[in-house]
């Protein structure tokens, strides 16, 4: 049996993105035959706000075979979870600590409380859970050394310590609240995964967005792209001064837009990016005129029409930085050649790198070293 879950929706009537998100995820979801929705808190963006309402109503009644199982997070209260949908057969809140048995699996729903760590509730409704194996759905911070901080707040919220996991036949914890996404294949302390935001707030959640299709039976978890009607990137790029600025910059700005896992519609569309431009030039002028023009006609939007930011790139004035660079290009070339006598060789080797295959390319190599040379 497969369950959807997600997290951080924050809806909020002036970001009908996020309700966008939503009914995309249910759309998703009933196509493949899921009938249920999981939401770990964090669904309204702020408390008491009724107009927000809409944006959870309509899509539960436009998807009413799924159920829509939610606990509240830091920004929800549970009178507007409970006031949100009372006529809703589908919409099921949970405001008090509540077990929901699914095929294979028993999963503990944990609304989130201020001020009190996960694991107190935990031990409390150790009867509950039984000694079936279990899931945690719940809303707070995961503890450890490399803890990820949410850095729209800060501060501790309701939090789980990798000792906590230690509950017998816990299978998976899926935690709202940090709005990053866990990488699957690497899962918190080997079992713990935010979701994250299925729709970015704004500039800071970039890229395309996910939610989570956990497999009850196998314990298998996988990610659906969510389609996004808005799609933030924030992207920081290196000018190097070269008589090819320009075509070095367009390089790299070509292979960010491929890298972003985005297609040509939604870059063109949906995407709103923000620049930022580091580094030195040897015509600053003529760069930004240049790099203004190619932004434009890839057809991608700049975020807030601001930008690219040029104010970190400085034009070449120091002659030391352009010897260091001459010398050490021309000893890359000799080593591709096979040409550059090592200094202190007594066989009389010549030195050869075999760029490329299981080492880096020589243009990695080069961007490399003049990246090292220009970074300030
Ligand atoms: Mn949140």
């Amino acid at each position: 049996m497969k369950i959807a879950i997600s997290a951080d929706l924050h809806l909020n009537p002036n970001y009908p993105e996020r309700t966008d998100a939503l009914e995309d995820i249910l759309l998703q979801a009933e196509s493949e035959g899921i009938t249920n929705l999981i939401i770990a808190g964090d669904l309204f963006d702020k408390d008491g706000d009724t107009s927000a309402y809409d944006g959870l109503r309509e899509p539960c009644r436009n998807h009413p075979s799924i159920l829509v199982h939610v606990i509240p997070g830091n920004h929800d209260s549970d009178r507007s979870l409970l006031d949100v949908a009372p006529d809703l057969p589908n919409l099921h809140v949970y405001i008090n600590p509540h077990v929901e048995i699914f095929k294979s699996i028993a999963v503990l729903f944990l609304p989130y409380r201020e001020g009190i760590p996960m694991n107190d509730v935990l031990l409390e409704c150790k009867e509950m859970i039984g000694d079936e194996p279990w899931a945690l759905i719940a809303h707070g911070d995961f503890i450890s050394r490399v803890r990820e901080p949410n850095p729209r707040e800060k501060g501790i919220y309701m939090p789980l310590k990798p000792g906590d996991l230690n509950h017998p036949n816990l299978r998976q914890v899926f935690l709202g609240h940090i709005h990053k996404p866990t990488p699957l294949d690497r899962p918190l302390a080997g079992k713990v995964l935010h979701p994250g935001s299925p729709q970015g707030l704004d500039i800071t959640e970039c890229g395309p967005r996910r939610f989570l299709v956990y497999d009850t039976e196998s314990g298998g978890i996988s990610e659906r792209k969510v389609n996004s009607s808005k799609i933030f990137l924030n992207e920081t790029f290196l000018s190097i001064p070269s008589c090819h600025e320009f075509d070095l910059l367009a390089k790299a700005f070509k292979t960010r837009l491929e890298e972003s896992n985005l297609s040509e519609s939604e870059l063109r569309e949906k995407t709103q990016i923000r620049i930022r431009v580091e580094g030195y030039a040897l015509k600053k002028d003529e760069l930004v005129v240049s790099f203004r023009k190619l932004i434009r006609e890839s057809g991608v939007s700049l975020y807030k029409e601001d930008g690219p930011n040029f104010d970190s790139v400085s034009t070449v004035s120091d002659p030391q930085r352009k010897i260091l660079t001459r010398d050490s290009l021309c000893n890359l070339k000799e080593l591709a050649e096979g040409t550059l006598k090592l200094p202190h060789d007594e066989n009389g080797d010549q030195g050869k790198w075999d760029f490329g295959q299981d080492e880096p390319s020589i243009e990695e190599v080069r961007m490399a070293v003049l990246e090292a040379i220009y970074k300030k």
